[in-house]
Formats: structure tokens, C-alpha cells, sequence
């Protein structure tokens, strides 16, 4: 990793765009901050560390920035479910794929509060709302920022994840409150074309730049375990770690296997590979919270306790995603109190 700080001009109007890593080296040059640029190759040096050494060097970042036995918890529901236009190969909720998933149109304003009270009745601390579309229109966003003003009321934390933004759609969801936008990059962008045709990586950095632009957090991951190599793994945490300012919130999900998507099948990856990536990702991210993402039903307490050791801070709460099933939150309580963490 490099760190530098020098005197030549600082272009912070520079928009995000898809880092050419092998440029990283020499760029970074900033009047008044100390940029610290990850290569890919960096990190895959951390990735081939001997595990126990990459545990130990992730333990040692978590516990110089956040609270070691903390983990913050967010609850999910899905405010508009099915029938997406888009193409994503993991996703149960794209019209093109025949899964299980119902069709269901945006739901009630008091159905939601319903669910967010609930959340933060069983120790949830943010709320996030997600629908699947490929972004909102005006006559979605309406309805959805009154949700987020009333949820934002009852004193959670609020979250949205609506797809790509378009100008003015960011300046509106801050108004109403939003603390955070999730909007994940998934993938390392060699790998992104094999996952989703409809959209393109520089869309994803140009909504993740909106979001930005009117100083609502980001909350921003991927998806491990989609076939990627380990290369496209670290590429990643790369993209994600060299933004100007990273993820506040880095969601990093295990691939749901869906019936009927084009990625139901893809080979299992090792846990101890999921493990690795959560170090990595804690190590090239400090300040940010880690969130251990969907495919936590597959993993038992062990490998559990094993991300929260490499540095995971973060967890879907309750017992549902947006369409999948979660662990239920008496089990969350359960492997908390084992494992002495407190929820945030
Ligand atoms: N439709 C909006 C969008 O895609 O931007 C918001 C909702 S979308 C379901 C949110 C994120 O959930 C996706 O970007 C993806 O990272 C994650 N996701 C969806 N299906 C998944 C699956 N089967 N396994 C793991 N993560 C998944
Ligand atoms: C994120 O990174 N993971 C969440 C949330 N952001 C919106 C979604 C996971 C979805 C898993 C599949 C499903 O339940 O439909
Ligand atoms: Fe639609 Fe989002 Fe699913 Fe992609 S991930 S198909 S955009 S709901």
C-alpha cells in the first residue's frame, strides 16, 4: 500500500471512475490530504498471507478504529418487490427469471412503519428499504420519501437502496432524512460484464458520486462467491477502497443461490475464502463498518464468529433479506451472547 502526501494540486472535482489500477502507483498526488492507494496486487498479498497472520493484521486495524466487541445491526425490508427490468445473475427479483419470488407493488406508508417499529423494537438500529427497480421515477420517489421521513421520526437510522439515481434524486432523499444510500459496485469490474449487461460499472460510480454530492453516507459492497476469481475478489476492495472518501458501510454478501437465476449452481466458495475477504476488506477499509451481508444462514456460528474476528461490525438483522431468508434474531442474540458482542 502506498501512502502519500505532496503539494501539487488536489482535483477533488474529479468524478469517481473506474480506477486503472496499474496507474495507481504513480497517482494520488493531493495538496492536503495523505492518499492511501491499494493495488490489486497489494491486496492480493494480503489475501495469500498465512490466515492466522491475516486475522492477526485485521484484528489489529479493527481494534485501532472501532470498538471490538460492537457490532452494529440494520433491518431490511423490501418496499417493492419483483419484476425488476434488469439483468443481474444473482438476483430472484429480476422479471426475466422465473423464481419464486411474487410480484408486489410498493407497499403501504403504514405497513412500513409497522416494520420499522418492529425492527427497532427487537434492537434494530437502522432501516433499510429496498426496491427493485432499476431507479426510482418521480412518481416512486414521492412515496418513498415520506417513508423515509416518518421512519427517520420514530428515531432509526434510514437507509434506502432504489437503484440508479438521477440528478435532483439525491438532493430530494437527503431532505427527507436518508442517513444512507446502499448501491453496491458487486464486483471487480473485469468480472462486472459477466454478472449485469443493463447497466454499466461508470453508471454505478456516477449514482455512488450523487449520493456523495449531497453528503448522504454510502453504503456500498459486493457480491463474493459469483464464480470471481481471487484477483476479481481483491479487484473489489480495490475499487472500493481507492474512493476519494470509502464506504462508510461496505455490505459484503455471500451469494443467496437462487433457483432460477442464471447463477444458481455456481461452485460454493470456501468459507475460509469469505473469511479472508472480510480481513481484507477491514484492512483497506479502517474507518469503515464492515457489514457481514447476506448468505449468513449458510454459515453457522463458527465461521460467524470467524468474520467478526477478521473484522466484520455489521449484520442484516431479523429473518428476512429483501426476499431470502436471514438467521432469525433470537439466533443473532443467541451467537451474540456467546461471542460477548453487543449490538450497536
Ligand atoms: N434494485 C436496486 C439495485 O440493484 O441497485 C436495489 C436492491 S438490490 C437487490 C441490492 C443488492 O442486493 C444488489 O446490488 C446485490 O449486491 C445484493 N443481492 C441481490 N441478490 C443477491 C443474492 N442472491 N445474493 C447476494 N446478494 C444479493
Ligand atoms: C446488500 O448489500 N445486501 C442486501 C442489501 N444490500 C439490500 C440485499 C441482499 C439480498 C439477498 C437476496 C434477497 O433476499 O433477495
Ligand atoms: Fe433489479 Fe436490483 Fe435485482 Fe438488479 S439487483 S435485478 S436492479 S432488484
Amino acid at each position: 500500500m502506498e501512502q502519500q502526501t505532496s503539494s501539487s494540486a488536489c482535483n477533488s472535482e474529479l468524478q469517481t471512475s473506474i480506477i486503472n489500477i496499474d496507474g495507481l502507483k504513480a497517482a494520488g498526488n493531493c495538496d492536503h490530504v495523505t492518499v492511501e492507494r491499494w493495488s490489486v496486487d497489494d491486496i492480493m498479498a494480503l489475501f495469500e498471507l498465512p490466515f492466522n497472520d491475516l486475522l492477526h493484521k485485521a484484528q489489529l486495524v479493527h481494534r485501532e478504529h472501532h470498538e471490538p466487541n460492537a457490532v452494529q445491526v440494520s433491518t431490511l425490508l423490501s418496499i417493492k418487490t419483483g419484476g425488476c427490468s434488469e439483468d443481474c445473475g444473482y438476483c430472484p427479483q429480476a422479471a426475466r427469471y422465473h423464481t419464486e419470488v411474487e410480484n408486489e407493488p410498493l407497499m403501504k406508508l403504514d405497513d412500513v412503519l409497522a416494520a420499522a417499529k418492529a425492527a427497532k423494537d427487537s434492537g434494530a438500529s437502522r432501516f433499510c428499504m429496498g426496491a427493485a427497480w432499476r431507479g426510482p421515477k418521480q412518481r416512486d420517489l414521492d412515496p418513498v420519501l415520506k417513508m423515509i421521513a416518518e421512519v427517520k421520526a420514530m428515531g432509526l437510522e434510514t437507509c434506502a437502496t432504489l437503484g440508479m439515481l438521477k440528478d435532483g434524486q439525491a438532493e430530494q432523499l437527503k431532505e427527507a432524512g436518508l442517513d444512507y444510500y446502499n448501491h453496491n459496485l458487486d464486483t471487480a469490474p473485469e468480472y462486472y460484464g459477466d454478472v449485469i449487461s443493463t447497466r454499466t460499472y461508470q453508471d454505478r460510480l456516477d449514482t455512488l458520486d450523487r449520493v456523495r454530492s449531497v453528503d448522504i453516507n454510502v453504503c456500498c459492497g459486493g457480491i463474493i462467491g459469483m464464480g470471481e476469481s481471487r484477483a476479481q475478489r481483491a479487484g473489489l476492495l480495490a475499487q472500493l477502497a481507492n474512493m476519494e472518501q470509502p464506504p462508510e458501510s461496505v455490505p459484503i454478501n455471500l451469494l443467496t443461490q437462487v433457483e432460477g437465476t442464471p447463477m444458481h449452481g455456481t461452485e460454493a466458495l470456501d468459507p475460509l475464502e469469505f473469511v479472508r475477504t472480510i480481513a481484507a476488506a477491514r484492512v483497506t477499509m479502517p474507518n469503515s463498518f464492515v457489514r457481514l451481508s447476506a448468505g449468513r444462514q449458510s454459515m453457522g456460528d463458527a465461521v460467524q464468529a470467524l468474520c467478526f474476528l477478521a473484522g466484520a461490525n455489521s449484520i442484516f438483522y431479523g429473518e428476512k433479506l429483501l426476499t431470502t431468508g436471514n438467521p432469525e434474531a433470537d439466533a443473532d442474540n443467541a451467537l451474540f451472547a456467546k461471542l460477548g458482542l453487543k449490538k450497536i
